[in-house]
């Protein structure tokens, strides 16, 4: 059995872009999305985008892992939806009656790993296994289709039920939630981490966002910690700033970052900052790092079009920390002035900037952070990960290779109704399981 205090490594599973990525404008709220909706994405090239995030991470010395993407189009939303037929007759008469469908249907928005779970790991949790709270994103209605599918690949991945859980999706009224995207595991040292949860608005209360939907509950991040089974004396709950979610940040992870004991946020990242910077610092018996960017320096409309914090802050193997920023942040002169400033500063461990052109990701909007799932995992663990999805460089070939042969350079919304599309993206999706060594994973494989 594992000891108490096996030190736990942080893992990145990223989702892999799937052959459908377009721009539907399906998230209100979230200002990318809604810029760029009826553009011509370029799927190729978001999955290689993608692809080549990962295998920096690695080549960093950190631990990194790839998720597969869901089937699309998601027949069963168009059935579920009274559209009849088989599978071409489904899509052309949803292209025709309920283009809204078909464009839920076939959005790769199960891309932003983040939102797939909210994780805690084995040395935090009451019965010390690792555990994950499939998230059920009710919010947005192309998003909510994602939990099935989510819960059957991680229980795929993770499948040793002696060392961890894997739950399916809460329910109930209020209950909604966004997975890791608005939570954060802050640690001082190798003991239990302290999990901060954040959500946007709570039924009881007139405070909250006047423009925009609150996505997260507190209902929703209190039955997440239940789920993950994290002592209450762990748990610190925090309400959004409603401003920021009226500009534009639908998550937390869209103003906040955090790693080990540094938290970098905005300054209107939370509604009561004082209150709950103090309460993280006791958790982290007073070794929180927190690090404010004043709206002076960094305006909420600069943070969101740059997405600052959604960047990955890691730990390199040398103890130094890292910022992993999607290339819209060096475009930005007062974001690039901060992270020059920052990374100078030696009062904070942040050490390096890594810029990544996540193009294509971004303009549906979603960053680095986004687009991976942390999985804090002790040695023993990451034995018992499925070995096909841990990164090594022959898979991360094959993989290219593969995106290389299946993916659509281009794809307008026009051509989503196409018969052909859909086929050769179940095709890719079943030569992929060869390649991840998942047999049988899809509904259509059985
Ligand atoms: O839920 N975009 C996603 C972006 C998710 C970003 N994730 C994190 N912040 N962790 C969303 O809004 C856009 C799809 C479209 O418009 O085609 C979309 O779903």
């Amino acid at each position: 059995m594992p000891t108490a205090h096996e030190p736990v490594r942080e893992a990145n599973f990223d989702s892999i872009v799937g052959p459908t990525h377009n721009y539907a404008g399906l998230s209100p709220g979230n200002v990318a999305s809604s810029t760029n909706s009826g553009e011509v994405s370029r799927p190729r090239e978001a999955a290689l985008q993608g692809l080549a995030k990962m295998r920096a991470l690695a080549e960093m010395g950190l631990l990194q892992g790839w998720l597969p993407p869901h089937p699309r189009p998601a027949f069963e939303l168009l059935r579920e939806n009274g559209l009849e037929g088989d599978d071409a007759t489904l899509v052309t008469r949803a292209a025709a009656e309920a283009p809204h469908l078909l464009a839920r249907a076939t959005s790769s928005s199960f891309m932003w790993a983040a939102n797939a779970a909210t994780v805690a790991p084995a040395p935090d949790t009451e019965d010390g296994r690792l555990h994950f709270a499939v998230a059920n994103l009710h919010t947005m209605p192309h998003r909510r289709i994602e939990a099935p599918t989510t819960e059957r690949i991680l229980r795929r991945v993770f499948s040793d039920e002696s060392r961890m859980a894997v739950h399916g999706a809460i329910h109930g009224p209020g209950l909604t939630d966004e997975g890791a995207a608005n939570h954060t595991r802050l640690a001082s040292g190798d003991g239990p981490g302290t999990h901060f949860f954040v959500y946007g608005g709570r039924a009881d209360s007139e405070v909250g966002p006047r423009r925009y939907v609150a996505r997260q509950t507190l209902a929703a991040s209190r039955a997440v910690a239940d789920v993950l089974r994290i002592p209450e004396a762990n748990r610190v709950f925090a309400q959004q700033h409603p401003d920021a979610i009226d500009a534009g940040v639908f998550h937390n992870d869209v103003i906040a970052v955090g790693n080990g004991n540094v938290l970098l946020h905005h300054e209107l990242a939370f509604l009561e900052p004082d209150r709950t910077l103090a309460e993280l610092d006791r958790r982290l018996d007073g070794r929180l790092i927190s690090i404010r960017v004043p709206a002076e320096r960094v305006g909420l409309e600069d943070a969101v079009r740059s997405y600052l914090f959604n960047s990955q802050l890691v730990t390199l193997p040398n103890g130094s920390m890292a910022l992993i920023c999607p290339g819209e942040c060096r475009d930005s002169a007062p974001v690039s002035s901060y992270l020059d400033d920052l990374v100078a500063d030696d009062a904070n461990p942040i050490t390096a900037v890594h810029v990544f052109d996540l193009r294509q990701s971004m303009r549906n909007g979603g960053g680095p952070a986004c687009l991976r799932l942390r999985v804090g995992l002790r040695p023993g663990d990451v034995d018992a990960v499925h070995h096909a999805c841990l990164y090594t460089e022959a898979r991360y070939d094959r993989l290219v290779e593969w995106v290389e042969k299946w993916y659509p350079e281009e794809l307008a919304a026009s051509e989503l109704a196409d018969p052909s599309r859909f086929v050769s993206a179940r095709d890719a999706l079943d030569a992929l399981t060869g390649i991840l060594e998942l047999p049988g994973l899809y509904d259509f494989q059985r």
